[in-house]
């Protein structure tokens, strides 16, 4: 009986894009596992994706909100599919444009072959907004699992950190503790790598 386990090693920066797609319906077929990032518009999708994968520039970043308008799929290591959804939430989107937004999120959301895992992104300062909070009880609800992800940790520092991840936690129901991330300085990366392995390599073997 083999009592170690074997230990998945992904090689994260052998990442590629794969396509871009407007509606669910055109999502690829594959047996790959899935994970997908999502949260507000703004919260730092796209610049999480570049630091996990150590790639500067892949993943395309603005700081204007509403810069990821489609699905956009990349493809690790030819074993995990990752998922950037356009963000929700941003108020200055043209009504028809928000629309189409959230029903590309929603449609995928409920399409089966939607991710095993979703990283929902809360900015680290504001905490969890009613939209985050909303999706992550249709989350809930729709049996998916998730992680919370705070962004920009590096804007707090010492206690304020600390209080804030009390805050966070607490905001979230206590039950899911989230991982402090920055992109700007690749903190959290390594977490996110585990976590993600755990709940959906390892499980897919
Ligand atoms: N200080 C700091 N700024 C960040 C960090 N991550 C992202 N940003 C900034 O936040 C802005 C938005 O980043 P994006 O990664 O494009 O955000 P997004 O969530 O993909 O945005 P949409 O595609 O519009 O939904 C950019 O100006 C980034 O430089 C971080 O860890 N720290
Ligand atoms: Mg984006």
């Amino acid at each position: 009986m083999q009592l170690c386990r074997m230990t998945t090693s992904v090689h994260w920066q052998n990442t590629e894009f794969l396509l871009s797609v407007a509606d669910a319906q055109m999502f690829p077929e594959t047996d790959l596992p899935q994970i997908a990032v999502a949260g507000h518009s703004n919260v730092g999708k796209s610049s999480l994706l570049n630091s996990l994968f150590g790639r500067k520039g892949l993943v395309k970043t603005s700081k204007n909100p509403g810069c990821t308008r489609l699905l956009n799929l990349f493809e690790v290591d030819e074993k995990l599919l990752v998922v950037d959804l356009p963000g929700y939430g941003y108020a200055r989107a043209p009504k028809s444009e928000k629309y189409k937004w959230a029903k590309l999120i929603e449609s995928y959301l409920q399409s089966p072959k939607v991710a095993q895992l979703v990283l929902v992104l809360l900015d680290f300062r504001h905490g969890p907004k009613d939209s985050d909070l909303q999706l992550i009880d249709w989350l809930n609800e729709s049996g998916i699992r998730w992680q919370p992800v705070a962004t920009k940790a590096d804007k707090l520092k010492g206690n304020a950190r600390r209080k804030r991840k009390q805050e966070m936690l607490d905001a979230l129901g206590g039950l899911l503790e989230p991982v402090l991330t920055s992109s700007l300085k690749n903190e959290g990366m390594q977490e996110l790598r585990a976590i993600i392995i755990d709940e959906v390599l390892k499980t897919h073997d």
